[in-house]
């Protein structure tokens, strides 16, 4: 049990009773005239039932005997494009039969999964009629990962890419991970990693990455790179990158064309552009739309797309970093190209355990956007604590703008999702095992943002450690409630950045030295003897003006804007009365405290579930939640040690002290710390 097989484990049912009857349900394959198998996908959908129903009932999937169209069994039959959605399919019972339809061949492999997924959670086939099409196009993965094998923000090893050794060798884990990201409807990967490397382009690394598309293809997984705007002159020779340069534009024209000769369904480009440190339109007076537009004019004639990122903050060190990106790309809407799509963070910051939605969701009615999440984290105890982040991606998702008036969620604004991914060379593929959890999230998410995440960890828990009814609601409890629990031992009540410098893991309030402001704690908590938190109304930076009125209003009154949110957009005194009759200290304290006490209550339902979950697995964990409560109280003592030294007030009743004073903290020091950015 080493994790490696993730939730596609088709072990043998063990109720002999749900077995008989799925055998007799499926027990025959009946493949419909107009279905052709020979077709690579067609062929990985059937081999996945196989394999699975081998697995799971321990039968041979034959093809029917007898005439056509007699006998009980599964169905394949294809749609005509119309009766269903691309990549959508029924599962249907008729009669004696159980039909999977679909109008195309990933339709048919999301199928099959679902299939899988009901067996694999023992739920009754008997009377089945689902019908199921993704509510966005894009579901992607953005991979951080280095051509030299390293990965920006990753804590489950190296990069499962080898770029050294492709494209000879073909590591069964490159299909492996395909077939991952296919049972959850994941349809784009981006291989490398948007602090981009211009090498990509060079042709031995186009037919490396061509290698791995081959494999990608019968899953249904279209690849995508990142492009470094300098790579006409880092590759090319130039001595511009100038997007209105037309030599510029033939070897953007030419590049294309060498990736499309050898990678046909490419699907586009990723960019970072003028933003810490990258290269970018800024360069030569440009805007983002002009270079945006350079490359989506070099990928239109192939029918690819360009997903430029939003991520930056370089103006005025003075602004608000929370604004910056809504100032750079709300007047540019209206000035890209039909295949441009603006990839923006969840929030206005970068990845913070907890931000408000980005506002720029929903404010740029001609520009399509893709939401970027992050699965991979960062902020939020990266590889060693346990933090499910579906009620993260669900608060965002469900969020309303009320761009367009209400009910218009951040999922209805956007046109896919994006998600940088906590994958890595770690035999069990995420390093922390829940980690997996994440992954399959997001990819549930992308397809349908308005699953709720108890019920996909409720899935996850099932397919990941058996469908015991006892077992599963556990371990989906503690992962929904986790976030909640993280959220309030590093940063409670709305706020953020707190953690220590580079490596982002564990806490350092008191940073306030580092040379751009937006890049010290202390700018972003604002503690001092008065209060705590960070204006961004009227009296402040008025970012908060950025949001749709109703959401502005809300926000910009302490007496309205949710706790969750209040440091994020308010500086309140020490004393201010929060709703529920604490001051602001204690409510504070208090958080923190609960943060502590759930990492304890976390270690208590995992400890409750010993010799339910296979000793390995749960060892393995067990390793883990020692780790995280641990370090919940580091985060705990250090902040509130801290703010003390500002707020100059007792700890209510119910807080621990912390046991030093915040001097021992700042002089803690980790030569060693996990994730610094590799240069
Ligand atoms: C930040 C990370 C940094 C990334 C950057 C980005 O610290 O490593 O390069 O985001 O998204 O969260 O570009």
């Amino acid at each position: 049990e080493d994790g490696y097989r993730l939730w596609l484990r088709y072990d043998l049912i063990q109720d002999a009773d749900l077995r008989t009857a799925y055998q007799q349900q499926l027990g025959q394959l009946h493949v419909g005239t107009n279905v052709d198998t020979t077709r690579e996908m067609m062929a990985v959908s059937l081999r996945e039932l196989r394999n699975g129903l081998r697995g799971l009932l321990g039968i041979h999937l034959a093809p029917a005997a007898g005439a056509p169209g007699k006998g009980s069994g599964l169905a394949l039959r294809r749609l005509a494009a119309g009766e269903i959605g691309p990549e959508g399919y029924r599962l249907r019972q008729q009669g004696n039969r159980l039909e999977l339809a679909a109008s195309d061949d990933r339709g048919f492999l999301y199928g099959t999964f679902h299939l899988l997924r009901m067996l694999q959670m023992g739920e009754s086939l008997r009377g089945l009629d689902v019908e199921e099409v993704p509510a966005k196009d894009i579901r992607i993965l953005n991979h951080w990962d280095n051509l030299d094998g390293t990965v920006e923000r990753g804590y489950a090893g190296f990069s499962i890419f080898n770029w050294h050794t492709l494209p000879d060798v073909l590591d069964p884990r490159y299909t492996d991970y395909a077939r991952a990201c296919a049972s959850v409807g994941i349809n784009g990967s981006v291989v490398t990693n948007v602090n981009a490397n211009a090498l990509i382009f060079r042709d031995d690394y186009l037919e490396k990455a061509a290698a791995l598309a081959d494999v990608f293809r019968p899953y249904g997984v279209k690849i995508y790179l990142t492009a470094r705007f300098s790579a006409p002159m880092e590759l090319g020779g130039l001595s511009t990158a100038d997007p209105l340069d037309p030599e510029v534009k033939e070897w953007w024209a030419a590049k294309a064309k060498a990736i499309y000769s050898r990678i046909p369904d490419f699907g586009g480009f990723v960019v970072k552009a003028n933003s810490e440190g990258q290269p970018g339109p800024r360069e030569y007076g440009r805007s983002h739309a002009q270079g945006a537009n350079l490359l989506a004019d070099a990928l239109a004639p192939y029918g690819g797309i360009v997903m430029w990122r939003a991520f930056v903050y370089n103006s005025d060190p003075e602004a608000d970093r929370a604004a910056q990106a809504y100032e750079e790309f709300v007047p540019l809407d209206g000035q890209f190209r039909d295949n441009v799509v603006v990839q923006v963070k969840n929030g206005p910051i970068d990845f913070q355990p907890r931000e408000p939605f980005s506002p720029l969701f929903g404010a740029t009615p001609e520009t399509p956007l893709l939401l970027e999440l992050q699965i991979t984290k960062e902020y939020l105890g990266q590889g060693t604590h346990l933090v499910g982040l579906a009620p993260l991606f669900a608060e965002v998702l469900q969020a309303d703008t009320h761009q367009g008036g209400a009910g218009t969620t951040v999922a209805s604004t956007v046109t896919g999702l994006a998600g940088v991914s906590n994958v890595g060379t770690a035999r069990n593929w995420t390093g922390h095992p829940f980690g997996q959890a994440d992954w399959y999230a997001f990819g549930r998410l992308a397809w349908e943002p308005a699953l709720d995440p108890t019920a996909i960890y409720d899935e996850w828990a099932a397919l990941t450690y058996g469908a015991d009814e006892a077992v599963r609601k556990t371990i989906s409890r503690m992962l929904v409630d986790s976030w909640e629990i993280c959220v309030n031992y590093m940063t409670p009540l709305g706020l953020h950045h707190l953690m220590a410098t580079g490596h982002h893991y564990g806490p350092g309030p008191w940073v306030d030295e580092l040379s751009r402001p937006e890049w010290n704690p202390a700018y972003y908590h604002r503690a001092d003897s008065a209060g705590i938190g960070f204006d961004r109304t009227l009296t402040g930076s008025n970012a908060v003006a950025q949001y749709a009125p109703a959401v502005r209003e809300k926000f910009a009154d302490p007496r309205t804007c949710p706790p969750e949110y209040l440091l994020w957009f308010h500086h309140l005194p020490w004393d201010w009365r929060m709703d529920n009759g604490k001051t602001l200290w204690e409510e504070l304290c208090l958080r923190y405290q609960a943060g502590v006490e759930g990492t304890e209550w976390l270690a208590a339902e995992w400890a409750s579930l010993e010799g339910q979950v296979d000793a390995e697995r749960h060892r393995e964990v067990s390793q883990y939640l020692t780790i995280q409560q641990r370090e919940a109280e580091w985060w705990k003592n250090a902040c509130l040690a801290y703010f003390q030294t500002h707020s100059r007030r007792p700890f209510p009743e119910g807080v621990e002290a912390p046991p030093h004073d915040v001097e021992h903290y700042q002089s803690l020091d980790y030569p060693y710390a996990p994730g610094i950015r590799p240069r």
